[in-house]
């Protein structure tokens, strides 16, 4: 049985949570309070992050290299068949933890200046992608692909935050919300997250002082 270590909020578990569904692989998870990691997990865990992947009484770490691991051995593939436009999938993946990080940073900033200095690089950041997926580099082979798992994490994120604030709206021009949109409707992703996640989501950033998150007035 494939066991994910993983922490309720965490986006980069939720890129295997996808990769395992769209596989239709068991798969048990193991939640931890990140604040308090168990003894069991600090014994395993290299970095002291999740996700881990438990395998064959090994230890694998990097979501990235989960999600190739998970692509690897259960069918169907989903990365691309094509090495070259493969690469490129696993360059954009790369990108996309980034901006994981400058979405984390969002919310964590402080105050209004901060907020909105945070907001203008990931807008930066977003708008990069735009030219890789007019030219088709961002394609699975016409379904959908590990790219797609390890995106979809960011997109609800968004999504999630410009119901808090509506300006953010802004930060995803219409290409890359048509992709977000097609990516949210799968029941893969849908399916990827604990049910009270937004109430949690808010939750853990207010209590760490999210000027974002106090717009909510919880
Ligand atoms: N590059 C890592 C990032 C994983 C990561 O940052 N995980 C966070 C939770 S979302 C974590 O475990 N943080 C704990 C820490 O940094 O001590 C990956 O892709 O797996």
């Amino acid at each position: 049985m494939i066991k994910l270590v993983s922490f309720v909020l965490c986006p980069y578990v939720q890129r295997a949570v996808i990769a395992l569904r769209e596989k239709s692989v068991e798969y048990e998870v193991a939640y931890i309070d990140l604040a308090h990691p168990p003894e069991w997990f600090q014994a395993i865990s290299p970095l002291g992050k999740v996700p881990l992947l438990e395998v064959e009484d090994q230890v694998l770490f990097e979501s990235s290299v989960i999600i190739d691991y998970l692509d690897e051995v259960f069918q169907p593939r989903l990365h691309p068949m094509d090495p070259l436009r493969r690469a490129q999938h696993k360059a954009w993946i790369e990108f996309g933890s980034g901006l994981l990080v400058d979405q984390m940073e969002l919310v964590l900033a402080k105050d209004e200046a901060a907020f909105h200095e945070r907001q203008a690089h990931l807008e930066r950041q977003l708008k990069l992608l735009l030219a890789p997926l007019e030219a088709g580099v961002l394609d699975g082979d016409g379904v959908f692909s590990l790219l797609d798992a390890a995106y979809a994490p960011l997109f609800m994120r968004q999504e999630l935050l410009t119901e808090i604030r509506v300006e953010l709206a802004g930060l995803q021009p219409q290409p890359l919300q048509s992709w977000s949109d097609r990516l949210l409707a799968r029941p893969s992703v849908k399916g990827s997250l604990v049910d009270d996640f937004r109430e949690r989501y808010i939750a853990f950033f207010s209590a760490k002082g999210s000027w974002l998150m106090q717009q909510t007035g919880i």
